[in-house]
């Protein structure tokens, strides 16, 4: 008879599911030993790196990952991650390992209070009842990773393993598919508000990061003449940012948003939530007169919309059906007038701009960038347009520790792919280890650390509120020499030469590239000359 075991992997084999990211500990000996040898194990040295690996690997194949944490130790350190996975609408099937049940009323060592753990953040919480629940189960957090598009978890004592499976226990359904209606009605609804407005403006979003949606979306905008802006904090790009209609990205202020869509009586706003802000600002978001649809997949997002009308359905569906129902208006496209690159500094140390205007003159189109640099991330995004559907790629939450990790999960899956992950050099701490199983793995990821030696971003915001922060910088810390540690190619560059020089000889090996490169940019002059200054600063 074949034991709980072996159905979970001839079912998470039937799933497409035979890649497992990993940081395991004892209680997951007893799936992992033996483990069949078509399944492939992916370490990670840190729980943050392991969920990051496995949203990377799922954005870039479009299907749940899985992914097996060791009891509360494992999952606390990767709730951060989780969040992310969730609100960049990662589908990610958890298994969270769980002392044995046959005492865990007793709480022994390593007894996990697990259920709760990770908050509001998974889409579905499963803790079997038998263990002969265990794959059904498994099957069900398949289907609700998938569907709801986020991290579902199951949580399964060690002992449940090695009971054997007895017959006709299956529950869940082998697939399952699930589509929101799409009608005619709502098309020509959206598409008769489009042509009686008098200056339409869409707003688009990381849900309309897709091949059929960005095409009709280019039809929606030359047939209706409405500039397109791309939603603020957006984790994907919605729409190519290279055509003539890209109108830039949308501030995350009130008033900024106020004054961008000023003049425009309808926002079509796809993908997106309508809209995102960050700091609070009193006032309205839209003129009074301006008439707001949203139409979007997420019922979540349709339902905290400031919105005269919310859509929710399948968007590369909805929207090609309405590039085809909406009449031509006669109103030609805008000029907008793209950010023109900064030339380079007169003091000849580095910025982000060099860094961003070199790459862009040597990045192919269908390159991704997965950008988590604080203080540069507005500059990145005008230098860096996203030319094809994921050619941008960040944490939709703002949590730190995602580009090191989602970038090598991303470049598994996407191995022709170009993948560059712009960080900052605060933000490569967080998940810093992931360069070591991308360096295990051979995973050829180009790591560009910006490094200004601090948490730049805080600084501006607490000189914007009065005065310095305590927090000290880390000059010290060499990026260079981590990356070496964890196994990585590395270099070192401080000025444009010496930058340009580097990047013609990676622009090569880019898309072919099979082991990791670190590029660790000295921004403001070498790291010694900057540390000694920072020392100073603190006699
Ligand atoms: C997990 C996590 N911890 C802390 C923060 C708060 N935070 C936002 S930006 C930032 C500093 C980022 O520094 P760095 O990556 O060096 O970028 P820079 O501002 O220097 O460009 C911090 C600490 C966060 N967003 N996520
Ligand atoms: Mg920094």
């Amino acid at each position: 008879m074949s034991s709980v075991r072996d159905t979970f992997y001839g079912i998470a084999r039937e799933l497409g599911m035979t890649r497992i990211f990993s940081n395991p500990g004892s209680t997951e000996v007893p799936l992992l030993v033996d483990m069949p040898d078509d399944f492939e194990f992916v370490l990670a040295l840190h729980e943050g790196s392991v969920v990051g690996l496995a949203t990377g690997w799922a954005i870039g194949r479009g299907e749940p990952a899985l992914v097996l944490l060791h009891t509360t130790a494992g999952l606390g350190n990767a709730v951060g991650a989780l969040a992310t996975a969730r609100v960049n609408r990662a589908p990610l099937v958890v298994l969270v390992g769980q002392q044995d049940r046959r005492h865990l009323h007793q709480e022994p060592f390593l007894t996990g209070r697990l259920s709760g753990l990770a908050g509001q953040y998974p889409v579905w919480v499963g803790e079997p009842a038998h263990a002969a629940d265990v794959p059904s189960l498994v099957q069900r957090a398949y289907h609700e990773a998938q569907i709801h598009r986020g991290p579902a978890l199951v949580i399964v004592p060690m002992n449940d393993w090695s009971v054997p499976m007895p017959s006709g226990r299956f529950t869940s359904p082998t697939r399952m598919r699930s589509t929101v209606a799409t009608n005619q009605t709502d098309r020509l609804e959206v598409a008769e508000l489009l042509t009686a407005a008098r200056s339409p403006v869409i707003v688009v979003g990381a849900g309309a990061d897709h091949a059929d949606t960005w095409s009709a979306l280019t039809k929606i905008a030359k047939k209706s003449g409405a500039p397109v802006w791309q939603e603020a904090f957006g984790a994907r790009a919605g729409f190519p940012q290279d055509h003539p209609s890209f109108a830039g990205h949308l501030p995350a202020s009130r008033s900024g948003v106020r004054e961008a869509l000023a003049g425009h009586d309808l926002v079509l706003v796809v993908g997106a939530p309508s809209l995102r802000q960050y700091q609070y600002e009193e006032g309205e978001l839209y003129s009074a007169r301006t008439r707001v649809v949203v139409v979007t997949d997420d019922y979540d997002e349709a339902a905290h919309s400031v919105a005269n009308l919310a859509v929710v359905a399948p968007l590369p569906q909805f929207c090609k059906g309405l590039a085809a129902v909406l009449l031509e208006s006669g109103r030609s496209a805008p000029q907008t007038q793209r950010p023109m690159p900064l030339p380079a500094s007169e003091s000849g140390n580095l910025e982000p701009a060099d860094v961003f205007r070199e790459l862009a003159q040597r990045l192919p189109a269908e390159s991704t960038i997965v950008e988590e640099s604080p203080s540069s991330r507005s500059l990145l995004q005008d230098l860096l347009p996203a030319r094809a559907p994921l050619g941008y790629l960040s944490a939709a939450m703002g949590g730190l520790g995602f580009a090191l990790p989602a970038s090598t999960g991303l470049k598994m899956a996407l191995p022709r792919r170009p993948v560059v992950a712009i960080v900052g050099d605060g933000s490569s701490q967080y998940s810093i280890q992931a360069l070591w199983s991308a360096h295990r793995y051979d995973v050829g990821v180009l790591f560009v650390v910006l490094s200004n030696g601090g948490y730049r971003i805080m600084d501006v915001l607490a000189a914007k509120a009065g005065g310095p922060g305590p927090w000290p910088g880390f000059a010290d810390v060499s990026i260079r020499d981590l990356g070496a540690a964890y196994g990585c190619k590395t270099h070192s560059v401080a000025t444009l030469d010496e930058l340009t020089e580097v990047l013609d000889e990676l622009a090569q090996i880019l898309p072919t590239m099979t082991e990791p490169v670190l590029l660790d940019v000295v921004l403001g002059g070498r790291p010694d000359a900057r540390a000694a200054a920072h020392r100073r600063g603190h006699e």
